[in-house]
């Protein structure tokens, strides 16, 4: 079974994603599709994540999930996965652009007692000079907001870059502060069934609370940006090292396309 390749995307849900910088949508990946992707997800999750210490022998950022990148290069099954037209036919629209490319795909898996994802914003690490740039974070399994549904900051994308502040005690102590002076309305799904997916911006504000339950939070993520984007400025140490990552070869100024991002729909 295959990821179809529409999604009934209303104009209405496609304003609201620009307004607020992030959009909750359900049956993103219809539950038939679920099991195959969720096992190759899981399986390339096991055989790559190289995290063996205990969650009270880590930081903020290792307790706050375990984090395994690029599967799509490791499993011909999750390729199908993170290239579905489906997915980013959805990311194009939202973020109104022709055509998409892929960034990177990530698996955040929460484990049970895992901790606080801090908030931060995720185009602090990126080198792409363009506002058009989209994650879908989708959860494999039903799970609650108490295991660590994604909370998001509504209009914060609008602020832009806020500064070299990268996931740690001190993004959520000075972020957090800012989205309480900011005012921004908080948004959070209190559940969120499997292959229901959230959408939100490389500059909204967002965390998650710890996962309290003695389950795995399954989160498998595509990251895409608008095709024709160039590579920015690598102006912080975590867009020198992503450039190097997913942008092999280029320097700043270049089409940030390289056989690492292809295009997708
Ligand atoms: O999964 C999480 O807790 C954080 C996810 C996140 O920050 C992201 O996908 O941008």
């Amino acid at each position: 079974m295959t990821v179809q390749a529409d999604y009934p995307l209303t104009d209405q849900q496609v304003a609201q994603y620009q307004r607020d910088g992030h959009i909750l949508l359900d049956n993103v990946l219809d539950a038939a599709c679920i099991p195959p992707y969720k096992a190759a997800i899981e399986e390339t999750v096991s055989r790559r994540n190289k995290e063996r210490r205990a969650l009270k022998d880590r930081d903020t950022y290792g307790k706050a999930f375990l984090q395994t990148t690029n599967l799509w290069e490791h499993s011909a099954k999750v390729k199908e996965y993170v290239t579905a037209k489906r997915f980013a036919g959805i990311a194009a629209r939202l973020m109104g652009v022709e055509r998409v490319r892929l960034y990177h795909d990530q698996a955040l898996f929460k484990e049970a007692g895992g901790g606080i994802t801090p908030w931060h914003q995720d185009q602090h690490y990126w080198p792409l000079a363009t506002d058009k740039t989209v994650t879908m974070w989708m959860t494999l399994a039903d799970i609650s907001a108490d295991m660590g549904t994604l909370r998001f900051a509504s209009g914060s994308h609008l602020e832009g870059y806020l500064g070299d502040i990268p996931i740690s005690d001190e993004s959520e102590t000075q972020l957090k502060a800012f989205v309480e002076r900011q005012g921004f309305r908080l948004a959070q799904a209190a559940e969120m069934k499997a292959g229901a997916a959230t959408f939100h911006s490389g500059w909204t504000l967002h965390s998650a609370p710890p996962n309290f339950s003695d389950r795995m939070r399954p989160a498998m993520t595509v990251i895409y940006y608008a095709d024709g984007t160039r590579v920015s400025e690598l102006d912080n140490e975590s867009r020198v090292n992503d450039r190097d990552h997913w942008l092999p070869g280029t320097e700043p100024g270049d089409l940030a396309a390289t056989k690492m991002n292809p295009l997708l729909g």
